[in-house]
């Protein structure tokens, strides 16, 4: 049997690292591309590494950028993978409010490039492909649960860039007969999530606030509903889309959603300390009301969440809540990890991440200064 070749294009983001870990269980040699950057960004897949001196390696790097048309080509040209998963993008729904042009030009017209790099090495055939699609489509509230049958409504540069994104895949399937298949996907988190997506930024501050080492912090719209799973799941799921008979588009969701508020106390709760929040809107703060773990000396009363409007959007996603079941019944999807499993998994990780900080600042070694 020939080893099946993978190329994963955001390989040193969160889905990027454990489909590679993924895929190298299966077998598969994965190719991923990487972005030149000043300083290293492969900390996430730092573990899978392998020397490019040895022979027989099943993991590759290649430094590309979605932006890139030739490079694309070349890199696909030299690879001849049996599966793409395209998952490079501009991925910050705020972010793109500041930089609308460029997500558009890595989020939409990148896809574009994948696509077209396919038909003109003539791979229609013998590559399939996965793009990274988002619960983001559905935007403004049209209907709940939402499945692949609800219309979409974007409402941000990201989800209007990954819109086109969707459509083109779509386009090009029925164009030209590729396999091409869209993972609407809903939110999906882990220890390893980027630290401004919002349960991330959560469950370092709700660390550090525990271990003393920050007093409060702030946040957005606490009001916003969001179906959370687990990474690992999800990028199982990724490859089971591509190994359907038929190329479809598919939601992945665990079907139930939890507000911001909730996920604040959830995280909380994980180190015994619970919580009270007190004013509406601008005014909510959250304040302690309970500390049951002796390691945390959290005085009651402390306030320890307060709201920042500049961290609202100028248009905002209320509430998502998918319907996997299409999922459930033609690929077998299912969940290993709940919310629950999700938040403790975090907050364990990221308190040890927290008390690594508190060991370096008590030894004296927290920032070094090269420029003394
Ligand atoms: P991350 O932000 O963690 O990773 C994004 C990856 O894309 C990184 O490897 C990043 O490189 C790379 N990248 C960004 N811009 C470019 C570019 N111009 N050229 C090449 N590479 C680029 O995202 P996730 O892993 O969370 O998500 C993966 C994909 O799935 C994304 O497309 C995202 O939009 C989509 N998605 C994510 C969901 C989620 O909940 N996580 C839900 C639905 C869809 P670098 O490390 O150098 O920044
Ligand atoms: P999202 O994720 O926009 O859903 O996009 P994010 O975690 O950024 O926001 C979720 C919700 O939390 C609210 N929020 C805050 N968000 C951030 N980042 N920071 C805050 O301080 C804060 N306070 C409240 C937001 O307003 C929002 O309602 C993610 C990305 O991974 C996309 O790439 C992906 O397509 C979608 O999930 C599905």
């Amino acid at each position: 049997m020939t080893t099946k070749k993978a190329f994963i294009t955001g390989v040193t983001g969160q889905d990027g690292a454990y489909l590679s870990e993924f895929l190298l269980k299966k077998g598969y040699e994965v190719h991923g591309m990487k972005r030149r950057s000043s300083l290293f960004n492969t900390d996430r897949i730092d573990h899978l590494y392998q020397d490019p001196h040895i022979e027989n390696r099943n993991f590759h790097l290649h430094y590309g950028d979605m932006t890139d048309s030739t490079n694309l080509i070349r890199l696909i040209q030299e690879i001849q993978p049996d599966e793409i998963y395209n998952l490079a993008a501009m991925s910050h729904v705020h972010v793109s409010f500041q930089t609308p042009e460029y997500t558009a030009n890595a989020d939409a017209t990148g896809t574009l490039r994948i696509l077209e790099a396919i038909r003109i090495l003539g791979l229609e055939k013998k590559t399939r492909i996965y793009q990274a699609s988002t619960s983001e489509l559905y935007g403004k509230v049209q209907e709940v649960p939402q499945s692949e049958t609800t219309p979409f409504y974007p409402r941000s540069p990201y989800a209007v860039a990954k819109m086109y994104a969707f459509w083109i895949t779509v386009n090009y399937r029925e164009a030209y007969d590729m396999y091409a298949c869209n993972g609407i996907l809903f939110n999906h988190e882990s220890p390893i999530r980027g630290e401004t997506f919002v349960t991330r930024k959560i469950t370092r501050a709700v660390s550090r606030i525990a271990l003393g080492l920050q007093d409060k912090f702030y946040l957005g719209n606490l009001n916003a509903q969001r179906d959370w799973g687990h990474a690992k799941d999800y990028v199982r799921m990724m490859w089971m889309i591509l190994q359907a008979e038929e190329p479809e588009d598919w939601v992945i969701a665990t079907g139930k959603t939890t507000a911001v508020r909730d996920f604040v106390k959830m995280s909380f709760a994980e180190t015994g300390i619970e919580l009270e929040f007190r004013g509406e809107g601008i005014n909510e703060k959250a304040y302690v009301t309970k500390c049951n773990n002796p390691e945390y000396q959290l005085e009651i009363g402390k306030e320890v969440l307060s709201v920042d409007p500049k961290y609202f959007r100028p248009t905002e996603v209320e509430l998502l809540i998918g319907d996997p079941t299409k999922a459930k019944e033609k690929l077998g999807w299912t969940l290993k990890y709940d919310l629950n499993d999700l938040i403790k998994d975090m907050m364990k990780s990221d308190l040890k991440l927290m008390k690594k900080d508190q060991y370096l600042r008590t030894g004296g070694y927290t920032t070094l200064n090269y420029f003394e």
